[in-house]
């Protein structure tokens, strides 16, 4: 009976989203049919709307104050009115997840996220709004079977094993303020909560790389799971191809709470320089202080250091990018651990094929606390099919090969467990 309620929670709360993007994108629609050019006019040498922080195309800005490469394609569409201008995007995925042997698990869930950004001139500089949700919660506090993912807790006693967490309902409300100080250069401010703080590369679920994967990176909390913060100020300046800026944030990851806000707090810090030194290329480097992420081991203090690489190209007459990332995860008291992701996707016409391949050291797969070295690799594809002028109906497929060590064979039922993602999604684009 359970089960059976909260998939049909889940299936109305789907709906919602579903109609949500709709209006979403009729409303956005209509806003740009009316009072903008159209997206192509827009265009003056590559350039659409300016960058969030500063002088750059905006093309650069994926999650919070993170960049990828400038030449990356526009995500959902542009919207303008009354001196506002902006972006919408967001999808919703339905999904069938099977993952093999006895910690696997067989689920249908249903994933989604709905971005709305603003822009306005305010004084000297540039006002950004962005807010961002997802109906993720209603998949329940156990979010969906990932073999060989951990992190986070379902129900504050037990941390979650071989499951991705679900994301929050609330995953972004914050502004920023950039203002120029030489043509060049500019200062901004970022003020979220939640938000995200100047800590690894894009999240996976805004880098052109891993967005179109339904299942998240097995190294997602050695990487980029600071996403969702619950208090979160950032400065930092911007001089042409250079990003250098600095965080305070609440280090303690989201509970099992999802619908609501969380309690605020600033404990943590990070910092990281962001290069894009041509089109087509970002590398980054970051490190910070998570105070007591995990609840269940709030005695346990972290240091993150991260560093990636992502290339994105025009290919085919589509796009390609690719990401290497590489995280450290140092425990107060505790481990340190290694986690190194390599993920690339191309999108040629209406078809996109993506990959991810991971390998990462993990302490919390078995009771004993035991350093075990897993990995992962993933293939997939997604066609899409416009069904309106800003809508596209997706069909997909996602297969992963996990490895696990000897020592764990049995209670993966193999050294090599599999699992399988079929998905149907409604994207704006
Ligand atoms: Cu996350």
């Amino acid at each position: 009976m359970k089960g059976r309620s909260c998939l049909r929670f889940a299936l109305v709360a789907g709906a919602l989203v579903a109609g949500a993007l709709v209006a979403g994108a009729v409303a956005a629609g209509t806003a740009c049919a009316q009072t903008m050019p159209g997206p192509m006019a827009m265009m003056d040498g590559g350039r659409m709307m300016d960058g969030m922080l500063g002088p750059y195309t905006m093309m650069q800005d994926a999650s919070g104050t993170a960049w990828q490469p400038a030449s990356t394609p526009m995500q959902g569409m542009m919207w303008g009115t009354g001196g506002w201008s902006g972006m919408v995007h967001g999808q919703i995925d339905a999904v069938f997840d099977h993952q093999s042997g006895p910690r696997g698990g067989t689920e249908a869930f249903s994933e989604s996220m709905l971005m709305v950004m603003a822009q306005h001139a305010a004084g000297p500089g540039t006002l950004t709004l962005k807010a961002m949700g997802s109906l993720d919660p209603a998949m329940g506090p156990r979010g969906y079977p990932l073999l060989l993912q951990t992190g986070e807790t379902a129900d504050g006693r037990a941390p979650l094993v071989d499951r991705q967490h679900p994301h929050n309902l609330l995953m972004e409300l914050a502004g920023t303020y950039a203002v120029p100080i030489a043509p060049r250069t500019a200062l901004f401010v970022y003020l979220g909560y939640p938000g995200e703080p100047a800590l690894g590369p894009a999240t996976f679920m805004h880098r052109f790389s891993g967005q179109d994967d339904p299942a998240a990176p097995i190294t997602h909390h050695w990487l980029d799971s600071t996403h969702i913060t619950f208090g979160v100020a950032t400065a930092g300046l911007v001089h042409g191809p250079v990003k250098i800026e600095a965080s305070a944030f609440n280090g303690r990851e989201p509970d099992q709470h999802r619908w609501g806000f969380q309690r605020f707090g600033i404990d943590s810090w990070s910092g990281r320089i962001t290069i894009n030194p041509a089109r087509d290329w970002s590398f980054q480097v970051s490190y910070g202080h998570l105070h007591s992420p995990e609840q269940l081991a709030a005695a346990v203090n972290q240091n993150r250091l991260t560093a990636s690489a992502t290339y994105n190209r025009a290919f085919a007459g589509g796009n390609w990018q690719t990401t290497l990332a590489w995280g450290r995860n140092r425990d107060h008291p505790g481990n340190t651990l290694n986690g190194v992701l390599l993920e690339s996707a191309v999108a040629l016409g209406h078809l996109t094929l993506f990959a991810r391949a991971e390998t990462v050291q993990k302490d919390d797969l078995t009771p004993t606390g035991a350093i075990a070295r897993v990995g992962e690799a993933t293939l997939g594809a997604v066609r899409d099919f416009p069904v309106a002028r800003h809508l596209a109906i997706g069909l997909g497929m996602q297969a992963a090969l996990n490895r696990v060590p000897a020592g764990m064979a049995a209670g993966y039922g193999s050294e090599t467990p599999t699992g399988i993602m079929p998905f149907l999604r409604l994207k704006i684009r």
